[in-house]
């Protein structure tokens, strides 16, 4: 491109746009095509500035975006390829989105400084492409809780910055990947602290390779009912969670290399095979969860792992054995589940004197003689169920409270079933936030009473606990630490919280704790999109250092319905077509200002064809305003259904024009006015961008000499433009171009000489 040529249009485009823009060009016609695609954006996205105006949930740098946090919006669409414009951004967050579907763009490769990658609780479905194996800058990707299908993509051991990878609850399928020489895997992800894949339909044996002691993991987990967990982040310890998957085959040995571990889930899957001795190793670890296998052998020998605070082996079909006499050494230990495991003995005594102890579950085994549960039990030992097993007798100091369920043993039929530990144990511990020293409100229209008393509408959702490590519910200590570092989290970045509050703990179906939250604003009845896309960012990303008994969580929001800001209607007006209009009178003028508009457009194109690395709009000072591109004003957007009923049909008696771009339909709108419809032909689709590109340059060209765009319908597999009709126009003959720009493009190109190829 000859440097003339640039001036040229700088000089130009500085005379016909009298506006100042602060966001780099390319950008803000990103956004704007998201905004397009996107229902319920935040009301002050009403611009063409992004950055200048301050979009709720864009950060900008250098006129360029750099953010997009836009949790629990409600927004409803896809997520395209015109994301991958924005060249700068490190931070996408559009978590809890549940309206968001459809597959990921495989462009989302080319957001090389991307940074954080949060999707969770959205809907998205298709397979993960390949191409997030080139987002190398990425330390932090979660995307639980979507529909994605296919396998883990392989290229994933690509992203070596990774510290937290969370596919939690998906329906992936097919193997563990690792690295063969050719090809990467997740093995080469030592440096990444949590992995994350329960809740899916992973299949086949957990490659002994996954495991290196160069690996920092935390958290290796498989353990509900779809088959894997493995995570192994964040910022509190490492976790390999792959719980609940179809993993097949045994536990590699290689596991116990990786000290570092704290968790370990590799629950509900299909693993047989003997526990590795070497996963005494493991002394960091503080729940060890390997229930619900076919595991064989002998119970396993787990001297050695003073850490553990929860250890679940429920049923597997080990040898039978004795209860291990070390495991009553395990003196952090709160829960020991080994329910259906081939049990046989007298159950320890000194197990009971374990000070942190709160729940022991033996039920279905073959345990017999008496029951000695001593004198000394910790103050916290809520349950002990021994249901089904052969016990014969119970020896119990009096006044010790501790529900102790023994049904189905002897010693409930020979003494008629009479005592209270013969009927089934029901423990009713639970929580609920209690109000700060005042009276709670009956309020009014669904607002909910704080902790504080105050009527106002929450930002609420569940907590979800993959691992935490005690089994009593209702110690409301454990909840009260979890809501003062949840309290400076909010303070520490300033986010307008009150209160919150917790209630309802309880267990689901994978043995993760969930807790309702309720996030009480401050100094007003409820949030704005600000304030939630904030706390949905800060609950997403894992940025509170939640108390370690919690161990790693995720975040599922409820729709937010009461935005405080949520009709501003004072829509500012920044209209740029009708300054252009008032300002550029005759038509060589609005030629020119197209041609601006086309320049821009195909240097994009082409820049996107070549793949170039510099941006063609760099050398353009964007703070000079070379064209922010406006909003789509007066312009309507039609259904397709719309278009079809007004064109009838797109009968060939209503085609008016046809080209290599496609047909043109006369057609009628319901308030009488006749349009022509331009409609695509399969393999004219643009992308969205350039569609809307397009929409934006013809909606802000109004002059005599030109058709007026009335409407425009973007649906999948369409892609229409209605404009005014003229009867015998001479606009009807570029209507039909190959492209609509054709024939101005080509009278334009030479009239200021334009080089393309330059
Ligand atoms: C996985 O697929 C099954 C059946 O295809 C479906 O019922 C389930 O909801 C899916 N789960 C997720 C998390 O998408
Ligand atoms: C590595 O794995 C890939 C895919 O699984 C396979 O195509 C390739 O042949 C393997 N390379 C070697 C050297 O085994
Ligand atoms: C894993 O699942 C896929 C389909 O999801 C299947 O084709 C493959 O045979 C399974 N592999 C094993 C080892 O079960
Ligand atoms: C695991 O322990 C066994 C013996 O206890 C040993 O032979 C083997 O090398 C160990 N494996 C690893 C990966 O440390
Ligand atoms: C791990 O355990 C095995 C046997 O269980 C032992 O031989 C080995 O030395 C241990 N490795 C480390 C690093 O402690
Ligand atoms: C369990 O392992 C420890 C150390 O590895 C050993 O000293 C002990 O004898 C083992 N216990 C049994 C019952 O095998
Ligand atoms: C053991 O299996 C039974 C039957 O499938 C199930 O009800 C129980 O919840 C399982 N126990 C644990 C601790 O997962
Ligand atoms: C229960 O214990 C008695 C001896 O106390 C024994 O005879 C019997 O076989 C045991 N029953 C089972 C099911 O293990
Ligand atoms: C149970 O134990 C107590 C005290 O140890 C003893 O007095 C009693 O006779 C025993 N009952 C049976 C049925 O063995
Ligand atoms: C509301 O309650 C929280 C604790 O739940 C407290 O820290 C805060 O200061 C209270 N705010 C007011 C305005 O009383
Ligand atoms: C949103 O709320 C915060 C704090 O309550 C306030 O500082 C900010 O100005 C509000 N933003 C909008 C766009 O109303
Ligand atoms: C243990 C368990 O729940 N396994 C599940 C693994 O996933 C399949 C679906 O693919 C379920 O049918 C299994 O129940």
């Amino acid at each position: 491109m000859a440097p003339r040529i640039h001036v040229f249009l700088l000089v130009m485009s500085l005379l016909l746009f009298n506006i100042t823009a602060y966001t780099n060009n390319v950008d803000s016609v990103a956004l704007l095509a998201l905004k397009s695609e996107w229902q319920n954006t935040p009301p002050n996205w009403d611009g063409s500035d992004p950055c200048g105006e301050n979009w709720v949930g864009i950060g900008c740098s250098n006129s360029h975006v750099t953010s997009i946090t836009l949790s629990t919006m409600g927004l409803i669409g896809g997520l395209s390829s015109d994301i991958a414009s924005l060249s700068e951004l490190q931070t996408l967050d559009l978590s809890n989105n549940a309206g968001l579907s459809g597959s990921l763009t495989p462009s989302i490769g080319s957001l090389t400084k991307l940074s954080i990658l949060i999707l969770d609780g959205c809907s998205f479905s298709g397979q993960i492409p390949d191409t997030i194996g080139s987002l190398k800058e990425l330390t932090y990707l979660s995307m639980y809780s979507n529909h994605f299908t296919g396998s883990i993509p392989a290229s994933i051991g690509n992203l070596i910055n990774l510290y937290w990878l969370d596919v939690t609850n998906n329906n992936l399928t097919g193997n563990i990947p690792v690295s063969n020489g050719t090809t990467p895997g997740l093995d080469l992800l030592v440096g990444t602290k949590h992995f994350h894949f329960g809740k899916n339909q992973l299949n086949g044996t957990i490659p002994a390779q996954l495991f290196s002691s160069n690996m920092v993991l935390i958290h290796v987990g498989s353990a509900v009912n779809v088959n894997i967990t493995f995570c192994v982040v964040s910022n509190i310890r490492f976790c390999s969670l792959f719980d609940s998957n179809q993993l097949t085959g045994s536990i590699p040995s290689t596991l116990g290399l990786v000290q570092t571990l704290e968790v370990v889930r590799l629950d509900r899957n299909h693993l047989n095979g003997f526990v590795p001795s070497n996963l005494s190793n493991l002394t960091s670890v503080g729940e060890l969860h390997l229930s619900n296998n076919v595991l064989t052998g002998p119970v396993p020998n787990l001297t050695g792992m003073n850490s553990l605070n929860y250890l679940d082996l429920s049923n597997n079909t080990f040898d039978k054995s004795d209860v291990p006499l070390s495991y009553s050494t395990f003196q952090s230990l709160t829960t020991l589940m080994m329910e259906n495991t081939n049990l046989q003995g007298q159950v320890p005594s000194s197990l009971f004197s374990l000070p942190g102890l709160q729940t022991v579950v033996l039920s279905n085994n073959q345990l017999d003689g008496t029951l000695d549960i001593g004198s000394s039990n910790s103050n916290q030992l809520q349950l002990i169920d021994l249901q089904n097993n052969n016990i014969t007798n119970v020896t119990r100091t009096p006044g010790n409270d501790v529900e102790l369920a023994l049904n189905g043993n002897p010693v409930c039929t020979t003494t008629g079933g009479s005592e209270s530990y013969c009927t089934a144990a029901a423990i009713n511990a639970s929580y609920s936030t209690p109000p700060n020293n005042c009276t709670p409100r009956v309020c009014s229209s669904n607002k909910i009473s704080s902790p504080n008393c105050t009527c106002a509408y929450p930002y609420t959702g569940v907590l979800i606990f993959r691992a935490c490590s005690f089994s009593d519910l209702g110690y409301s200590s454990y909840y009260v630490s979890l809501q003062d570092s949840m309290m400076k989290t909010f303070k520490s970045n300033y986010l307008p919280v009150d209160s919150i509050s917790f209630s309802n703990p309880w267990k689901d179906s994978n043995d993760y704790l969930e807790l309702n939250l309720e996030i009480f604003p401050s100094g007003q009845d409820s949030f704005n999109h600000t304030g939630v896309s904030w706390i949905g960012f800060v609950l997403g990303s894992q940025e509170f250092i939640v108390p370690d008994v919690f161990g790693p969580f995720f975040f599922q929001a409820t729709s937010y319905s009461y935005f405080a800001d949520a009709s501003t209607g004072s829509k500012k007006s920044s209209n740029t077509g009708i300054v252009i209009g008032a300002s550029v009178g005759g038509s060589a003028l609005v030629l020119l200002v197209i041609c601006v508009g086309v320049y821009a457009l195909h240097q994009r194109r082409r820049a996107e064809r070549v793949n170039e690395q510099s941006n063609p709009f760099a050398s353009w000072d964007p703070n000079k305003g070379a064209g922010g591109v406006p909003e789509i004003k007066g312009v309507r957007s039609f259904s397709f259904q719309e278009l079809k009923k007004y064109a009838n049909n797109f009968d060939e008696a209503n085609s008016i024009g046809l080209g290599g771009y496609g047909k043109v339909y006369k057609g009628t709108l319901p308030n009488g006015q006749l349009v022509a419809i331009k409609r695509a032909q399969q393999g004219s689709l643009q992308g969205g961008l350039e569609f809307k590109t397009e929409i934006e340059l013809l909606s802000r060209v109004h002059h005599k000499n030109l058709v007026s765009l009335v409407g425009f319908c973007f649906e999948q597999g369409e892609q229409m433009l209605v404009y005014e009709y003229i009867p015998n126009g001479t606009v009807k003959d570029c209507l039909s171009g190959i492209s609509l720009f054709a024939c101005l493009v080509g009278e334009s190109r030479s009239q200021i000489g334009v080089d393309e190829e330059a």
